[in-house]
């Protein structure tokens, strides 16, 4: 048994609370090593005599990625108090029960050697907003969305497509242009926006703030906003806005000060300043986000720094009634602020959504004090290397999702942020080389995978672009050059995932078989099972899949019912799909 590779440890996705009456578990062992592992638990008081009274579980091998086997359990601890070691057999027939304190071939005679989950309080449980889990997003680069009201066009506005996008060139995007367009998302099946920065700017980004308190009034005013607000609302559309509370912009009037008053200006402690006179010019000597002049760190360890970010959390949540903040480089933000900041919004609305921009892995955001989730850039990572830039093969591809799926509670994948493309890279389309069918896929696969998928702009109908500023073009509105069948195709999956709970965040997803082209998984929820069989390659595939052996099934897409013999097999087309509907 190769006892090296066995890990558990009483914490992050190894051991949770996943609701209010459980506990999920798991292990991890070197792969295809470990035959069978019981799970031998109970309660640390509940003695027999002088012998412990113990249960014993089999464990599910959930996934395996090129290292290790991974195994999970639900326990209902009877008094919410747990012991617990893994007695394992690997293929050779041997035993070994591990435990906190080392591995016993036969059960230890002292309870304290087992691993401890002392206790199942409702009050640590991870709990975000149920509401994400039912959410389909779709980010809006304001400036490039839609221009309702010319009037608010800033100086230098370019006729709208004119020009390809620059770090400097304006177009006109407004809240009027969102608001006028608000029924087309309806028709697609969003029910959440998440906006990049709309506060007053000086970029056309606007992650260069000058004032947290006001709207750039390129977009419109509070009252504007007020509207725009509530037409989401009464269409079911929730609202998240972009805190960006790492930096500041250059003329922030805090900043400014500092470089009118330098060391007698009361904003000093407001930054990282090293030393003085502040210089701009060139290599800046302060802390910056990534050595960019422009944008000054902010110290949010100073308490009057913390006090007015704070307030602004605050503000925007209480006046316009936001339902979400997503967060800014937020690994590089301490996490005593993060942990003030969902105090302090969570009072105001406890249903408000904490989304921490990381691109990374994030689990000291996401133990249920600071983030609700983060942007799931290690799905994208996977999902748009392999179905899009096809840069990968199928085995990777299936190692990357199953470590995804591994690397956090159940609960935090549930409501992940899963994205395909952002304003930060390049268009998946243009990942995929123009490749719609390729698109179709990895669509099919967001879709239907768990978490809260989101769809940048225009994505949906087909716009293209390299990295930023590339990929952030004027939404394309002439229908003529809308790829219609693309968008008619993402929101029937947004239909199917509505109305067929295995297909949403409700149901537990596993691979079941990945061969060099062609991938199946499943998803199985409490309603039923579906099985999806994708062929990410060109040629056409035969598939042959055991699960579908002898079944009566219906297929999503064709709506045909299927009678399978005892040799199941698929003919794909050329980047073929199937969704099989298995009866209970
Ligand atoms: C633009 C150009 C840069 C250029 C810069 C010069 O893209 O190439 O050097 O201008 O001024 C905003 C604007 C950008 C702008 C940037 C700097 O939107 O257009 O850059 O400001 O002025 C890391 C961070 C992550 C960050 C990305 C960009 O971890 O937080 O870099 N994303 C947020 C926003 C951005 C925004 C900022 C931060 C600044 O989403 O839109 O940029 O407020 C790997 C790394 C990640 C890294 C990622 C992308 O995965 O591990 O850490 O993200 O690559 O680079």
């Amino acid at each position: 048994m190769n006892t090296e590779a066995i890990f558990h440890r009483p914490v992050n996705q190894f051991a949770y609370s996943y609701d209010k009456d459980s506990i999920h578990l798991q292990l991890q062992t070197k792969k295809d090593d470990i035959k069978e592992i019981i799970l031998l638990f109970g309660d640390p008081y509940h003695f027999e005599g002088d012998n412990w009274h113990y249960n014993q579980s089999n464990m599910e091998k959930t996934g395996s990625d090129s290292l290790y086997d991974y195994w999970r359990i639900k326990v209902k601890p009877d008094y919410k108090r747990l012991r617990y070691g893994f007695q394992c057999r690997d293929t050779k027939g041997d035993m070994l029960i591990i435990t906190e304190r080392g591995y016993f071939k036969t059960m230890p005679q002292d309870i304290g050697d087992f691993f401890c989950f002392p206790y199942l309080h409702e009050v640590d449980i991870f709990q975000a907003p149920d509401w994400v889990k039912d959410t389909v997003w779709y980010q809006i680069f304001p400036d490039r969305f839609a221009n309702g009201d010319p009037s608010l066009n800033p100086q230098g506005t370019l006729p709208w497509g004119s020009e390809y996008p620059t770090p400097t060139n304006f177009f006109g995007g407004d809240f009027q242009g969102v608001i006028n367009h608000l029924d087309y998302l309806v028709e697609l099946g969003i029910n959440g926006i998440y906006f990049t920065p709309i506060f007053n700017a000086y970029s056309n980004h606007k992650y260069d703030t000058i004032d947290y308190f006001e709207i750039d009034p390129q977009f419109g005013d509070k009252e504007t906003f007020r509207k725009l607000v509530k037409e989401c609302h009464s269409r079911g559309i929730k609202v998240m806005l972009d805190a960006v509370f790492n930096h500041s912009g250059y003329y922030f009037e805090p900043f400014q000060d500092v470089l009118r008053n330098q060391e007698k200006s009361r904003y000093i402690d407001w930054f990282y300043l090293w030393e003085f006179p502040v210089q701009t010019k060139g290599y800046p000597n302060y802390d910056t986000f990534g050595f960019v002049a422009s944008m000054p760190k902010l110290n949010t360890t100073n308490p009057e720094t913390k006090k007015y970010l704070l307030d602004v959390a605050r503000y925007w949540v209480e006046e316009f009634d936001i339902d979400g903040w997503r967060l800014d480089v937020a690994n590089e933000i301490d996490h005593v602020f993060w942990r003030d900041f969902r105090k302090v919004v969570k009072e105001i609305k406890p249903s408000t959504f904490i989304l921490g921009e990381i691109w990374h892995d994030s689990m000291k955001w996401l133990q249920g004090d600071q983030f609700d989730a983060v942007m799931n850039y290690p799905f994208t990572n996977g999902a748009v290397e392999y179905f899009a830039a096809n840069n990968m093969n199928s085995d990777t591809f299936a190692d990357s999702i199953t470590k995804v799926l591994h690397m956090y509670p159940k609960n935090v994948n549930e409501v992940a942020f899963n994205l395909l493309d952002s304003h930060d890279t390049a268009r998946i389309l243009t990942m995929a080389d123009g490749n719609i069918e390729r698109i179709k896929l990895l669509y099919l696969f967001q879709l239907s995978f768990i978490g809260s998928p989101c769809i940048y702009y225009g994505d949906e109908v087909g716009l293209s672009g390299g990295e930023d500023p590339g990929c952030r073009k004027c939404m394309e509105w002439d229908q003529s050059k809308q790829d219609l069948a693309l968008f008619d195709f993402i929101k029937q999956l947004l239909q199917m995932r509505k109305e067929i709970p295995a297909f949403g965040n409700q149901a537990d997803f596993k691979f079941l078989k990945v061969e060099e082209n062609v991938i199946a998984y499943q998803k199985e929820s409490n309603e039923g099972k579906l099985v999806f069989i994708l062929n990410n390659s060109g040629e056409k595939q035969t598939f042959e899949l055991k699960a579908l052996e002898n079944k009566k099934v219906k297929e999503l897409f064709s709506g045909r019912e299927i009678n399978f013999s005892n040799k199941a097999e698929v003919h794909l087309e050329q980047y073929g799909y199937r969704c099989y509907q298995i009866p209970q």
